[in-house]
């Protein structure tokens, strides 16, 4: 389990680590004010070459705009509109029946998890992960939403282990991973599939949303790369937080950059506005500089490095509360 103080000296740690690489392998001092100034004064240089999964980017930037970090589908505005539609129709609905639609008080919700490795036959080099490990991402997920004071208590109800050439590397959208959700998946709306798998493309991971549940039940869950739970090789996305990620697209967030410095950017009051997504550990990033607050980057919805991000916001913990009562509560 990581606790808040040793991911925040982990964090500084790496803030340091960047301010030197950037000085080190920066280019000319006109050059990095310029870029700066594009990306938000306080901002560190977009840093030296970033290698990860065994594709090489020109600074860890280009791995963000690459859309790899996450591949969970983009909602759109008039989605988004949609989903807020019908969440206040459903309140109202309750409201009329005399049902009080209320907050659940923290660990009060128990959310079943199932667990489906994936491998491409035996051993950690081939995605076969021990049950050390799923137990750690267990550890990190209890951690993340019961500090938060959610209502939800992550309990694992079953592990698979199945070897599959073409699962191992199925990314979102293909046949490959309508297959491997069609065969495995356990239990409803309310059931945490998780999925871990070597995916193409060198992704980190995918979620689907609860809206997407009523249209597409079986594919509902979450896909995450087998190397990012804690202890893994995906530095710096090795400490389980692309599942903790993850999982808040599965109770219904988007990221904290969602919407830009729009006024309702991410439908969460108290995530402040941001205008591209963070990555690194940027301490006193501001993109929107118009709107109250430094970006969220410490937020599990950003897109920084697992030691820099520790934490959702109350608001976030209310819309998953809410979300998760109208999608995936019996
Ligand atoms: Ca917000
Ligand atoms: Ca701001
Ligand atoms: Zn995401």
């Amino acid at each position: 389990m990581f606790k808040p103080w040793s991911r925040l000296v982990g964090m500084l740690a790496l803030a340091g680590l960047c301010v030197t690489a950037a000085q080190a392998a920066g280019p000319a001092p006109s050059a990095t004010a310029a870029r700066s100034s594009a990306v938000g004064a306080t901002d560190p240089d977009f840093g030296p070459a970033f290698v990860f999964r065994g594709y090489s980017y020109p600074n860890q930037k280009a791995f963000i705009d690459s859309g790899r970090r996450c591949s969970t589908r983009h909602v759109d505005e008039s989605e988004e509109r949609a989903v807020d539609d019908a969440l206040r129709a459903w309140r109202a609905d309750r409201l009329s029946q005399g049902q009080l639609v209320g907050l659940r008080p923290a660990g009060s919700v128990n959310v079943p998890v199932w667990f489906h490795v994936i491998n491409n036959g035996g051993g950690l080099a081939n995605g076969d992960i021990p049950q050390s490990q799923i137990d750690a991402q267990m550890a990190v997920l209890a951690a993340a939403y019961g500090g938060a004071g959610s209502p939800f208590v992550f309990q694992l109800a079953g592990v698979t282990r199945t070897t599959n050439a073409s699962w191992y590397t199925a990314t979102p959208g293909t046949a490959a991973e309508s297959q491997m959700k069609s065969t495995l998946r356990q239990g409803g709306p309310e059931t945490l599939n998780i999925y871990s798998n070597n995916m193409g493309g060198g992704l980190l991971g995918w979620a689907t949303f609860p809206s997407d549940y009523a249209s597409k039940p079986l594919m509902d869950g979450v896909v995450i790369l087998y190397s990012s739970v804690p202890g893994g090789t995906a530095t710096p996305y090795n400490l389980g937080d692309t599942g903790t990620h993850e999982v808040g697209h599965w109770m219904g967030l988007y990221h904290t950059f969602q919407g830009g410095c729009t006024r309702r950017n991410d439908q969460v009051s108290d995530t402040p506005a941001e205008r591209s997504a963070a990555y690194g550990c940027p301490t006193g990033r501001d993109t929107c500089t118009r709107q109250a607050g430094v970006d969220p980057i410490l937020n599990f919805m950003d897109y920084t490095d697992d030691a820099c991000m520790v934490e959702f916001s109350g608001g976030q913990v209310s819309r998953m509360d809410l979300m998760h009562q109208q999608y995936r509560t019996p």
